[in-house]
């Protein structure tokens, strides 16, 4: 299971601990002054950005967390203990959410970023902080203050240059194979791909790197939750380029020209401003019988630039590379 979204996480940074009221008691001092000492630091809910965690499953089954509350200060001027941090090691590319208002408060995007969340309460001062000239046996502590707490909303968005958008079983995880190191699993059936794959496409030299998404497929009327919804659609939020892969074999009797729209209308569903980023319109089973009556009528209908490739017998690949890295990059 690929977690990429929980709702409702609860947290709560430590409390400080409480400042102590206490004097000294020694033989032969018969009025020690005053020695409670301060409270520790709550302990804070800090994130940090893991390259090896893939997902958020752990929250799902662990939607709550606590950091440590800061020890109360002790006689003999003993400051408390600060609070352990809670540590939340998350994939890089979540962001935080405030669940009750929805808006963003936190993104993760690199390996080892830390950011602090929630801060712990400050530890309350003992009675030997309040002495002085006039008040040497001051009676007064402050209690520790409360750790801040929230309820957030986690959710994964990959970090990808390009996003392969297409209808299920237009070949995306295949291209995504060839063109990167990832090994998704390829079949001819539709909703192969069930969670997002990244893989990295390198140049020749190795100096450039472009991180290409394959998204699972969309179908017509997924902006009404149809197929796999539009849940995914989240990931191509912040993708430069996008490209529109087509089958042009149009198999099971399906109309890539249809296909192309639709696919449009529900990227324009889900947030118009998808359809304004870079797009390659990628027609590919190039190879197949029906594809050049199927392409013709395509490009009648849009009077686009279509780049024609076959996955299978390896044509126009290379120049699709070259295009992808020069609009990714
Ligand atoms: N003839 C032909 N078949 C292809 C080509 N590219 C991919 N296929 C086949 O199309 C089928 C679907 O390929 P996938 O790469 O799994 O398609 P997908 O778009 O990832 O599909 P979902 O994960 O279901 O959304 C597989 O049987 C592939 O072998 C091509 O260029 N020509
Ligand atoms: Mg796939």
């Amino acid at each position: 299971m690929f977690v990429d979204e929980v709702k409702n996480i609860r947290l709560n940074a430590g409390k400080g601990g409480d400042g102590c009221l206490s004097f000294r008691r020694e033989k032969f001092v018969p009025k020690g002054g005053p020695n409670g000492g301060d409270g520790g630091d709550g302990g804070d809910i800090v994130l940090v950005g893991d390259a090896n965690v893939s997902d958020l499953v752990e929250y799902r089954f662990k939607p709550h967390a606590h950091a440590k509350n800061g020890q109360p200060g002790m006689g003999s001027d003993m400051h408390g203990k600060n609070g352990e941090d809670k540590v939340l090691r998350v994939p890089i590319g979540t962001v935080i959410f405030n669940s009750a208002n929805g808006n963003s408060v936190a993104e993760i995007i690199s390996h080892e970023q830390k950011i602090i969340l929630l801060r712990g309460g400050v530890g309350g001062k003992g009675n030997e902080a309040f002495k002085s000239s006039t008040n040497q046996a001051p009676r007064h502590t402050t209690p520790g203050t409360p750790g801040e707490e929230g309820t957030f909303n986690f959710v994964l968005k990959t970090i990808a240059d390009v996003g392969l958008v297409g209808f299920p079983n237009a070949g995306k995880s295949t291209l995504t194979s060839i063109l990167t190191d990832a090994t998704p699993k390829i079949a001819n059936y539709p909703f192969t791909t069930l969670h997002v794959n990244v893989g990295v496409m390198r140049d020749d030299s190795k100096k450039s790197r472009v991180l290409i998404a394959d998204i699972p497929g969309i179908i017509n009327g997924a902006h009404k939750n149809r197929g796999l919804g539009l849940k995914f659609l989240k990931h191509i939020e912040r993708c430069k380029t996008l490209v529109y892969l087509i089958d042009m074999s149009g198999i099971d009797n399906r109309d890539p020209s249809q296909d192309f729209s639709d696919i449009k209308s529900e990227l324009l569903h889900y947030d118009e401003s998808l359809l304004k980023k870079h797009g390659v319109v990628v027609a590919n089973k190039i190879d197949s019988d029906a594809s050049k009556k199927n392409l013709r009528a395509f490009k009648g209908k849009y009077k686009i630039d279509v780049m024609e490739i076959s996955c299978t017998k390896g044509i126009g690949l290379e120049a699709l590379r070259k295009k992808i890295f020069e609009l990714a990059l």
